[in-house]
């Protein structure tokens, strides 16, 4: 009898890491690659017969819910779990998984890399080199300047690090839940964390997000909060699209209130403006990229790793090893 277990893995992410997914029939997975769109991907998982699907950040309606059998495991490619519904996954006797930790190197890389595309306008060079138009603009030394880092987790702490002891800079951070703020400085050279927002962002020249999407964080970033930032101060965001209120950042840019934006997610991806008349596309103080933070080969090839352990340890009962998102389940009664 063939004992192949049938994994789905959605498209976006099937690419990202596909000799590994393809390589996975060794330990008895055979993955198969299917659409992301909604209604397709729920539609193939049950044309497959796939009993565990590996999946992006969209959040998916119940139709996929209900063509995975129970015990079947929802495993994101990724960290931030927004997407999943993890008491509608409890409902249907899912576990629900994700990859923490294996990617942080490489987010916290990219918004590096924003925050100096910012500080010499990398982007605009490109451009105007490429076109024959030779215009070397001033920029600024990133040594010395005050980078406020908003959520001091792993990815935080990873670019506060980069920056400190990197770059030189000086790293507030912003933390609500209780630090160690000794071992914060130490391990991650941040000069102060603090709890209050305005506090934190009142000397920064780039602001840098590093907070999850939950109820109470959606639209953190708001009028009230953008303006109490620097007027020149820089925001970047490689987190989540709606921890930031589009339409009141693109009034926060367009009427000087501070100086740019760099964003590689947003409220709705691909990038499309809420308010066609607050579209970031029109503004030159805008950095844009299609959330690749995580996107590395290095990332893709550990997210989709643990993303197989995470199935192959619930296949094997291993719960307690697992990355389970909703513990709930195992009190569900059939496991
Ligand atoms: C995506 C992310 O999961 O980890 C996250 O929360 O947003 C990303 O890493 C990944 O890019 C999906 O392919």
């Amino acid at each position: 009898m063939d004992s192949t277990i049938k994994v789905a893995v959605t498209e976006p992410e099937y690419v990202k890491a596909q000799d590994l997914f393809e390589q996975a029939i060794d330990r008895g997975l055979e993955c198969v690659c299917v659409p992301h769109a909604d209604a397709a991907c729920a539609q193939a998982v049950r044309e497959h017969k796939a009993q565990h699907v590996v999946l992006g950040p969209e959040s998916y309606p119940e139709h996929l819910y209900e063509a995975v059998q129970r015990r079947g495991v929802l495993a994101r490619f990724g960290v931030g779990y927004d997407g999943l519904d993890l008491e509608l996954a409890t409902r249907h006797g899912l576990l629900c998984t994700n990859t923490p930790g294996v990617l942080d190197l490489s987010v916290a890389e990219h918004t590096m890399g924003l925050i100096s595309a910012a500080a010499r306008q990398t982007p605009l060079l490109n451009e105007t080199t490429r076109r024959g138009d030779w215009q070397p603009t001033i920029g600024v030394e990133l040594s010395g300047k005050g980078l406020t880092v908003i959520g001091c987790g792993p990815i935080g702490c990873r670019v506060a690090r980069i920056a400190s002891f990197g770059y030189g800079m000086r790293v507030t951070g912003c933390e609500v839940r209780a630090i160690d703020s000794d071992a914060m400085k130490r391990d991650y050279g941040f000069e102060r964390v603090v709890s209050d927002f305005a506090d934190a962002v009142s000397d920064a020249d780039f602001v840098s997000l590093h907070i999850p999407s939950t109820a109470g964080t959606r639209g953190f970033m708001n009028r009230e909060r953008l303006s109490q930032c620097r007027a020149n101060a820089w925001l970047m965001n490689t987190a989540r699209g709606a921890v930031v209120d589009e339409k009141a950042l693109f009034d926060a840019l367009r009427d000087g209130m501070i100086g740019g934006a760099a964003l590689d997610v947003f409220e709705k991806e691909p990038y499309a403006p809420a308010d066609g008349l607050k579209d970031l596309r029109e503004l030159d103080n805008v950095i844009m990229t299609p959330h690749v933070g995580s996107t590395t080969t290095e990332a893709c090839e550990r997210m989709a790793e643990r993303a197989l352990d995470n199935i192959q340890l619930a296949i094997e009962g291993r719960f307690e090893e697992m990355d389970l998102l909703n513990q709930d389940v195992l009190k569900a009664g059939d496991r």
